[in-house]
């Protein structure tokens, strides 16, 4: 083939014709970087990147209900392959394309990559407005798919089909970054999808992108080096990035030959196993109390892979040792220099191995070693004590207990996958983690609706573990479509949900800022207004039935009452081949305390009602703790 050859094609067939052919390497394994595309077809995209799909069948299509699930469940797919695989998603234009939005927000805020193709108005203009166009007086250069440019790392509109040619490499190149990835944005024009262009061959060819493990500076490391041998009492918080970058061996060589303990955040639990004596667990507003207590006294916290959201830090309250500083290891040059840190900017797996040769000799004194194990002992005691509750006074099941059951009864190899409630918070705590990727919890956005299209994502990425999605009420309300896409598609999913008949998590927090729950449970309203808590069980229930709802969308139903109901339920359910919703109903008022931590949600500053003046009393107490790592 020439150089210059060239071949005709729409330019909705070269973007697929190009994403078919992209790879990703990491320590010499290859893998093609998109796995399909799913999409709901409309006039904005079907006859363009729909009929290439249709033309490319080795490009698999797959139909989702709703185009904000299936950019979760590409995210999913993309977390569980550690970024180093994905999924594309096409729309038509207006709603469907910004149906998108609030996926492409939970891709960027996580850092995973997705690659996002909404349909746009027609770059030739002359028919305008069409359907479902937005008009600006202002400007003919505005459609809704400039919602995405915020949200997106990489955005671009492709008003002519030769800018393809430069904007697929850039896209990649975005995606394909550890320090950069997130969700991509290319707006395409209907009337352009459709253009035939003559070209260069040269764009189809296969293309590798190697994900290279970047290493820190020498001497940043050395420095960090003393400034871990002077350290009085070392922390290590572990976060996503360990994952991402495979680190979970690396670290565990760490900590058993340095001795430093080490708390995990939403993304980064799993990085070592529950059972190791140096793992302390969660950490931060929904953390341990083994955990917590280090983390108020450290002098040093060596962050891997983390961003610090306000659940890491207590909302800057969690690290109260006045002379506290930070070693951040992180691909990102943004996320290692958070809190005034010694930035060793580089691959998590790469650099703690390096940092790991600077400090030859060196081991964390016994003291310290000693309480770390103490304090993990009794972390797990205190679990134990809270899977052996059962019921709560109410007679329902309680929320800890039926984690325990799914921890202690479910399949040791699956995945948990869950995102937004009172769940995140409590499986923080009590989850047992036996393996680096079990944990799939989605915290950056903590999205409801996520749960049951993540599940999907992470099962069709990793078919033969089980895939467990927890999920409550509320968010399964909201989203819960794409359960028929697993029954079609044939990805099994088992989905425990948990009906408390409302918002648990947001209920107890409005309580907490003096609210009663006001507006948190799904009842019927009584004398003109939705009754809180206060109103106790003199209330009436929807007549909202979940079993049938999930049975009319073709899942195997099983219906539970008490933890007994639940564990002889999840022994069912490894024999069953389709996906199965075990249904729950729990309490609402029972749940897992806090541990030594804090998280600042602003409370009234002025009310007429008490309970929000002593909230906000208290509130002001806790405010204080609040530092700058300077
Ligand atoms: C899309 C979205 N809307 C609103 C919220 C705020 N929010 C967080 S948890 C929650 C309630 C979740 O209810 P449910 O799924 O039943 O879980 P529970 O709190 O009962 O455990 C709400 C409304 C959110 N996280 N995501
Ligand atoms: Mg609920």
């Amino acid at each position: 083939m020439s150089t210059n050859s060239t071949i005709r094609l729409t330019m909705a067939q070269a973007v697929i014709q190009f994403l078919k052919n992209q790879y990703t390497a990491r320590d010499g394994i290859e893998q093609r970087f998109f796995a399909g595309c799913f999409g709901i077809f409309g006039h904005g995209n079907v006859a363009g990147i729909g009929q290439a799909l249709h033309q490319y069948p080795d490009f698999r299509y797959y139909q989702t209900r709703n185009e904000q699930a299936m950019v979760h469940t590409a995210v999913a797919y993309a977390k569980h392959k550690n970024r180093l695989q994905s999924l594309v998603c096409t729309t038509s234009i207006g709603p469907g394309a910004i149906n998108m939005v609030t996926g492409a927000a939970v891709a960027t805020v996580n850092r995973i990559p997705v690659l996002l193709l909404p349909g746009d108005i027609f770059a030739r203009r002359n028919v305008a407005p069409v359907l479902q166009q937005l008009e600006s007086e202002h400007s003919q250069d505005i459609s809704v798919n400039d919602c995405f440019r915020p949200i997106s790392r990489y955005w671009d509109r492709i008003n002519r089909p030769d800018q393809i040619i430069t904007a697929l490499p850039e896209a990649l190149r975005v995606l394909t970054s550890p320090a950069e990835t997130g969700a991509v944005t290319l707006a395409l024009p209907q009337d352009v999808q459709t253009e035939a262009y003559d070209y260069p061959t040269a764009l189809f060819a296969k293309r590798i992108w190697q994900v290279r493990r970047n290493r820190a500076d020498q001497s940043a490391l050395q420095e960090a080096a003393a400034w871990i041998r002077a350290a009085k009492q070392p922390l290590i918080i572990a976060g996503g990035g360990v994952l991402y970058s495979e680190a979970s061996l690396s670290l565990r060589e760490f900590v058993e030959q340095t001795g430093i303990p080490v708390g995990e955040t939403m993304a980064g639990k799993g990085s070592l196993r529950y059972d190791n004596p140096l793992c302390l667990g969660a950490i931060g507003a929904t953390g341990t109390s083994a955990a917590n207590l280090i983390a108020k006294e450290t002098d040093l916290i060596i962050g891997i892979g983390t961003r610090y959201s306000d659940f890491t830090t207590a909302s800057k309250t969690q690290f109260q040792n006045p002379n506290v500083r930070f070693i951040n290891i992180n691909v990102a040059e943004f996320d290692a220099y958070k809190h005034s840190a010694l930035a060793l900017v580089g691959d998590a797996k790469a650099t703690l191995e390096e940092l790991l040769v600077a400090l030859y000799g060196y081991t964390n004194n016994t003291e310290n070693q000693n309480r770390a194990r103490q304090l993990h002992d009794a972390w797990e005691s205190e679990v134990d004590r809270l899977y052996a509750i059962k019921t709560a006074d109410s007679g329902l099941p309680f929320q800890g207990g039926l984690i325990g059951a799914i921890n202690d009864h479910g399949d040791p190899e699956a995945v948990m996958v869950c995102a937004a409630g009172s769940l995140p918070g409590d499986l923080h705590k009590l989850w047992r983690t036996r393996h680096p990727r079990q944990y799939h919890m989605e915290y950056g956005f903590s999205c409801m609706g996520y749960e049951i299209a993540g599940g999907l994502g992470v099962k069709m990425a990793d078919p033969a573990r089980e895939v467990y999605v927890l999920v409550g009420d509320g968010s399964y309300l909201m989203l819960h479509t794409d359960l028929i896409t697993s029954i079609q598609e044939g990805y099994k999913l088992t989905i425990v949900l948990m009906d408390n008949r409302g918002y648990k998590s947001i209920g107890s927090l409005s309580r907490a800022v003096g609210d009663q729950g006001f507006g948190t449970r799904y009842v019927y309203p009584k004398n003109g207004s939705l009754p809180t808590d206060e109103a106790g069980s003199d209330v009436e229930d929807l007549p909202v039935d979940l079993v049938m709802n999930a049975r009319s969308l073709g899942a195997h139903v099983i219906e539970c009452q008490s933890y007994e109901d639940l564990v002889q339920a999840l022994k069912t359910a490894k024999t069953i081949d389709r996906t199965i919703v075990i249904y729950i109903r729990n309490d609402r008022y029972l749940g897992v305390p806090g541990y030594e931590s804090w998280w600042d949600v602003p409370i009234a500053e002025v009310s007429e009602s008490d309970t929000v003046k002593a909230a906000r009393e208290e509130w002001e107490e806790n405010r204080v703790k609040e530092r700058y790592f300077l």
